[in-house]
């Protein structure tokens, strides 16, 4: 008899793994199968909080994501999730092993994880489940531990996606439609057919709304009357910010390209220092079919001549900048709504909501605008801090949770779900004693999160930085620069938009030094190599 009851319990001791189950273990596991929850993790690309409407902030109230909100309506709403390395291909190395980069190996986007770490899917197979993932895989090493399997390339593309999966040889093929209903499609298309004997985990990774926002046709029209508002951080002028803040390259109006990113096609040359030329917007419109094709040229076509008939400088272009960047990213994340309606639709008629753990979150945050930027990599809230709703079966519905979590407990989480013990180089925690609480923090929960950024140099030349943080303090560390390194410090419950850098303030001496212990001794434990 298995000992432990599924829910909640903490996880089973599996000594042979991972090596192979025990006989005992394996029929123990047979026997109460029924019971073992399935999981469901869903994870958008560049997805902010404040492009969804249970999160309440203001862009999201002209925007808003039923589908989302439902989720978190039913379930858990964590507003103090954040991710370990504010990146694509890090963050998915965190979430398939539960290590920190310089763990995994996956430091930076184009770095190669280390090919002898273990893969949480692996585990998770070994120990009775089905596994699958559908959509943005981006890593350079193959996709393990996965009975099925369609992945995108690399970034993937918006239109006439090309998939490799667990039936194509290795091959790239091309299919026909919009890449996050063709995922959608094959998450569905999983749960359909797989061996309904078996608990599952499925990840349904979209591409959305990552760079270069291109929504699919049915909503090109949405929001094109909506003014959104501007943050209060738009024009930031960085007074008080270090070097890191003056040499980044990931501004609205210096970086984002007028071409390729606000897909004004008929321009002759970019205007702004971004290097993105004109073929790598031809290219992704290229993908549609003709229909397509035709329809987002009608569309665009006169917004573009308008705007250029208008002739807009200074502000007023920055503003035109901002509306348009929003509105496509906005439409973008509206066909990521209608997915996760389908798929809770999906587990509602198919008998699966009772016994299937739903997670959504995003691989990490994203500047909508804030200190006039796109794109992530700071440590700053609106990057570091990433979406995340769960649902359990019979928890606790409609809560906040302010527990400090991280993208490193995916991992231990799921291996809880399935009973399996996490591996001890894992420093996350399970959240199932914190969904148990329906979000409260259970006793001695965590009170310092550790972050580390290294990839420079990129196109967003983000300065190298580690630093540690509470529920109201973060000290940042920046390194690498040419000016030499330099501290960072912030109160955030007095100082939300991190506008005042406290290192060095006399008033906040023993706070700072309390961060800088918690760093040191991150760096310490963890054995971090560079800093
Ligand atoms: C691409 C984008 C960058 C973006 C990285 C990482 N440029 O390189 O703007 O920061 O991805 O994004 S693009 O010209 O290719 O659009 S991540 O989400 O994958 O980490
Ligand atoms: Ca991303």
């Amino acid at each position: 008899m298995r000992q432990t009851p599924l829910a909640f319990s903490g996880a089973l001791l599996l000594a042979s793994l991972p090596g192979t189950l025990s006989p005992e273990i394996a029929q123990a596991q047979d026997n109460n199968e029924s019971k073992r929850l399935n999981i469901i993790h869903i994870m958008t690309d560049d997805h902010s909080y404040q492009a969804i409407s249970a999160y309440g902030h203001p862009l999201s109230r002209q925007a808003p994501t039923p589908n989302l909100d439902r989720l978190a309506d039913e379930g858990i709403r964590f507003d103090r999730a954040y991710v370990e390395n504010s990146l694509s291909t890090p963050s998915r190395a965190c979430l398939m092993t539960g290590l920190y980069s310089h763990q995994s190996g996956q430091r930076t986007l184009e770095g190669l994880i280390d090919t002898t770490v273990t893969f949480v899917p692996e585990l998770l197979k070994k120990a009775g489940y089905q596994t699958a993932l559908m959509g943005k895989w981006h890593m350079l090493c193959e996709p393990r531990g996965f009975d099925q399997y369609y992945i995108l390339n690399g970034q993937g593309e918006y239109y006439t996606p090309v998939f490799k999966s667990h039936l194509s040889n290795g091959e790239y093929i091309p299919e026909e439609g919009y890449v996050t209903d063709l995922i959608t499609d094959h998450a569905i298309k999983f749960l359909e057919e797989r061996d309904k004997d078996k608990p599952f985990c499925l990840y349904v990774h979209h591409k959305a709304p990552h760079r270069n926002w291109i929504p699919d046709i049915k909503y090109v029209d949405l929001y094109e009357d909506v003014v959104f508002p501007l943050p209060e951080t738009f024009h930031d002028d960085y007074a008080g910010k270090g070097e890191a803040e003056r040499v980044q390259r990931m501004r609205i109006d210096e970086d984002m390209s007028m071409i390729y990113d606000l897909k004004v096609r008929e321009l002759d040359e970019e205007p702004t220092r971004a290097k993105h030329t004109s073929g790598m917007l031809e290219w992704g419109l290229s993908r549609m079919d003709s229909t397509t094709l035709a329809k987002w040229m009608a569309t665009y076509g006169p917004r573009n001549e308008a705007f250029l008939k208008s002739d807009l400088k200074g502000e007023e272009l920055l503003e035109w900048k901002y509306q348009r960047y929003i509105r496509d990213y906005l439409r973008c994340i509206r066909s990521v709504d209608d997915s996760v309606g389908e798929i809770l639709e999906y587990l509602d008629s198919h008998g699966l909501a009772d016994n299937t753990i739903v997670v959504y979150t995003s691989d990490q945050g994203f500047y909508m605008g804030e200190h006039g930027w796109f794109d992530k990599r700071f440590m700053y809230e609106e990057s570091y801090r990433t979406p995340l709703i769960i649902r359990y079966p019979g928890g606790k519905a409609g809560r906040v949770s302010e527990a400090l979590v991280q993208n490193l407990d995916f991992a231990p989480t799921y291996l809880d779900v399935a009973g399996v013990q996490a591996l001890p180089q894992m420093s996350g925690r399970s959240l199932l004693p914190v969904i148990k609480k329906g979000g409260k923090e259970p006793f001695r929960w965590r009170k310092y999160l550790y972050y580390h950024y290294y990839d420079i140099p990129s196109e967003h030349n983000v300065l190298k930085h580690d630093g540690v943080s509470d529920k109201r303090y973060k000290l940042i560390h920046f390194y690498g620069g040419e000016e030499g390194d330099y501290s960072e410090f912030y109160d955030i419950k007095k100082d939300p938009n991190e506008l005042s850098n406290l290192y060095g303030d006399k008033r906040y001496r023993r706070r700072i030094a309390r961060l800088q212990r918690q760093l040191d001794k991150f760096r310490s434990e963890l054995a971090i190599d560079e800093y």
